[in-house]
C-alpha cells in the first residue's frame, strides 16, 4: 500500500527528539509525503526537529514493513506511540519492520530531523555544496510479509551470447517451512519451476536461468524485462535488463563494445520540492536530457531517486550512481562513525539500486582528500565493499587533486573534476590545460585505465548576456562549453566520458560565490529554462 498523500505536520524547532512525549503532540500543520518541507513557503530555510502522523492498517498480526525511500537527515519511526527504528542518512532506501502488532488501525509518526549533527547524521555535513533540504523526500510503502517473505531479489546478467542470468533471491519466515514451491516467470513466461527447501528462516536461493531470444540492454535499444519470482505465497517483481558492463584498458565496454559516456551531472534539487522529484519533473528532465544528445547522468552527489532510475532505463541514459560525499578530509575519513555510517549508506545503496540495467558505474565520496595518505585506508575499505556488495561493475570517484591523488589505483576507472577557463585561467588556456592532466594521468595513474571527465564547467547567470561576454554571461559559459567538448572528442579522444557541471542550477549555502544563492553552473536554470548552453551543447553532442 503507497502511504504517499497529505499527512499531519508538526514543526517542532529546536527541540531535543529524546524529550518529545509523542502522544502528546499537537499537528497544527498538513504536508505532502514525498516532500521536503523547507522548500515550502511556510518553513522555507527552517532547520529543526518536525513530525509528520498518518494512519496505517495492519491487515492481520503477521509482520509487515514499511519503505522509506529517502528520508533527511535523521528519523526515528513510532507506530501505535512506541518507537521502532532511527535511521540516518537521506537519500537511501531503509526498512522498518513491525513484528507482533495487533491487526487494525494504528498511527504511524516519523520524528524528522534536518538539523546538522555530526554525531546523529554524520553523512550531512553543512559545508557541501548543496543545499541540504528536510524532511520525507520520497515515498512510503506498507507491505504486509506474512509469513514467507522475498526480502530481495537480485538479477545479474551471467552471459551475454544466450542469453542468461543469475537470480539471488534472499527469504526470510517466521518458522521454517520445509518444501515449498519456486516458480520464475520472465514477461509472463515459466522459465522455472522447483520445490525448494526452506528449513531455515532465513537463506539465499541461487539460480541460473537462460533466457533464449530476450533482447540485450544498450542506450540505443533499452530493452527491458520482467521477472516475477513466486515463492509459496509470496510474489515479488523486478524488471532488468541484460547487459554486461566492464573496463578493458583504456575503454568501458557494454556488451563488448566500447562505450562513450557524454552527459551532465545532475542535483535532485528544485526549488519548490527540494530533493523531492515528482514525476512531471522527473520525465521533463530526462527529456531536456535526450533532447540535448546525452546518454549519461552523474548522479552527483548522493543515490538518485528510485523513480529517475527507472526512467534511464527506459530512455537508455548510463547513471553513475554516487555514495554522499563532499570534500570530506581526513577529519571524517578517519573518524570510525562517519566510516560507519558510509558502510550502511553504500549497503542501501546498492541494496536498492542494484538491479537497474542503466546503472553501469558505482562511484563514492566527490573530491574527498583522496591525495592524503591518512584517507587511503578508507577509500581502500569503502571502494572493496562495494565491490563486495556488487562485483559486475566498476567502481571510481571523482578526484579534484589528479596531481597528487594517492588513490587512483583502487579505482577502475579515473575519474577528474576540473576547472580550467573558471577557477584558473583563461579560455584559450584550456586546451593546453587538458593536454597538461591527460599527459600527467597518462604517464602514471591512468596508463592503462579509462579517464572519465566527471565534472568541468562554468557559471552563468541566467538572462545575463553582455557584450564583453566575460565570467557569468550565458555567453562565457556556452563557449567554455565548446571548447572543452571539441578538444576532449574532436581534437584528442582520450576520454571515455564526459559529465558536464553540470545540468540544473541548484540551491547552495549561502555564499559570495553563489549570486541568487544558487550554483549557477547548469545548462539550465533551477526551473529546467535552457541558457545559452543549452543549445551549444545540444549542437556538440550531436555533432559527435
Ligand atoms: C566541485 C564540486 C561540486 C561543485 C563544483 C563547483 O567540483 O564537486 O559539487 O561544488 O565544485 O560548482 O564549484
Amino acid at each position: 500500500m503507497n502511504l504517499d498523500g497529505i499527512w499531519d505536520f508538526a514543526f517542532l524547532g529546536d527541540v531535543d527528539p529524546e524529550s518529545v512525549q509523542i502522544n502528546a503532540l499537537i499537528y497544527p500543520e498538513r504536508m505532502a509525503v514525498p516532500t521536503c518541507f523547507d522548500a515550502a513557503p511556510a518553513f522555507a530555510g527552517q532547520r529543526g526537529l518536525v513530525a509528520y502522523r498518518t494512519t496505517i492498517h495492519l491487515q492481520d498480526t503477521t509482520p509487515h514493513r514499511l519503505v522509506f525511500e529517502s528520508v533527511h537527515h535523521w528519523c526515528r519511526v513510532f507506530v501505535d506511540g512506541k518507537p521502532i527504528r532511527d535511521h540516518a542518512g537521506g537519500f537511501t532506501r531503509f526498512n522498518v519492520d513491525l513484528i507482533g502488532l495487533p491487526a487494525g488501525q494504528t498511527e504511524l509518526v516519523v520524528l524528522v530531523d534536518n538539523r546538522f549533527d555530526a554525531a546523529r547524521s554524520p553523512l550531512h555535513l553543512p559545508h557541501y555544496d548543496w543545499y541540504q533540504y528536510g524532511g520525507i523526500s520520497r515515498s512510503v510503502t506498507l507491505r504486509r510479509l506474512g509469513d514467507l517473505w522475498i526480502d530481495n531479489l537480485r538479477i545479474a546478467t551471467d552471459d551475454l551470447t544466450l542469453p542468461a542470468i543469475m537470480v539471488n533471491i534472499r527469504y526470510a519466515a517466521t518458522v521454517g517451512l520445509g518444501l515449498t514451491p519456486l516458480i520464475i516467470t520472465c514477461n509472463d513466461q515459466v522459465v522455472f519451476e522447483e520445490q525448494v527447501n526452506l528449513n531455515d528462516t532465513v537463506g539465499e536461493i541461487i539460480r541460473r536461468l537462460v533466457l533464449p531470444g530476450a533482447g540485450l540492454w544498450s542506450p540505443d535499444m533499452p530493452n527491458l524485462h520482467w521477472l516475477r519470482v513466486h515463492l509459496g505465497d509470496d510474489e515479488r517483481c523486478e524488471r532488468f535488463g541484460i547487459r554486461q558492463v566492464r573496463v578493458d584498458g583504456r575503454q568501458i565496454l557494454l556488451n563488448e563494445k566500447p562505450l562513450r559516456l557524454l552527459g551532465f551531472n545532475r542535483h535532485e534539487a528544485h526549488p519548490q520540492f527540494g530533493h523531492s522529484q515528482p514525476d512531471a519533473l522527473l520525465i521533463a528532465d530526462l527529456q531536456q536530457l535526450r533532447d540535448l544528445g546525452c546518454n549519461f547522468v552523474r548522479g552527483s552527489h548522493y543515490p538518485q531517486n528510485p523513480r529517475f532510475l527507472d526512467l534511464c532505463d527506459e530512455f537508455g541514459i548510463c547513471v553513475w550512481s554516487e555514495a554522499i560525499g563532499w570534500q570530506n578530509t581526513a577529519e571524517h575519513l578517519t573518524d570510525a562513525q562517519f566510516v560507519a555510517a558510509q558502510q550502511a549508506h553504500i549497503t542501501e545503496m546498492v541494496e536498492a539500486a542494484a538491479n537497474h540495467p542503466a546503472l553501469i558505474l558505482w562511484g563514492l565520496l566527490n573530491e574527498g582528500h583522496s591525495h592524503d595518505e591518512r584517507c587511503r585506508t578508507t577509500y581502500a575499505t569503502l571502494i572493496e565493499q562495494i565491490r563486495h556488495l556488487d562485483p559486475t561493475r566498476p567502481v571510481t570517484y571523482a578526484s579534484n587533486q589528479p596531481f597528487g591523488d594517492l588513490c587512483f589505483d583502487l579505482a577502475d576507472i579515473i575519474s577528474i573534476n576540473t576547472y580550467p577557463g573558471w577557477y584558473t585561467g583563461e579560455l584559450d588556456e584550456i586546451p593546453t590545460e587538458l593536454d597538461r592532466l591527460m599527459a600527467h594521468l597518462d604517464a602514471g595513474a591512468a596508463a592503462h585505465k579509462p579517464i572519465l571527465i566527471s565534472e568541468i564547467g562554468a557559471g552563468a547567470i541566467p538572462g545575463w548576456r553582455d557584450a564583453h561576454q566575460g565570467r557569468w554571461t550565458e555567453q562565457y559559459q556556452a563557449q567554455l562549453l565548446e571548447i572543452i567538448i571539441r578538444h576532449l572528442f574532436v581534437t584528442r579522444g582520450r576520454v571515455c566520458g564526459l559529465s558536464i557541471w553540470l545540468y540544473n542550477d541548484f540551491r547552495s549555502p549561502d555564499s559570495i560565490w553563489r549570486p541568487r544563492g544558487l550554483n549557477d553552473k547548469g545548462v539550465v536554470d533551477e526551473y529546467r529554462r535552457p541558457k545559452a548552453a543549452y543549445e551549444t551543447v545540444k549542437r556538440q553532442f550531436r555533432l559527435l
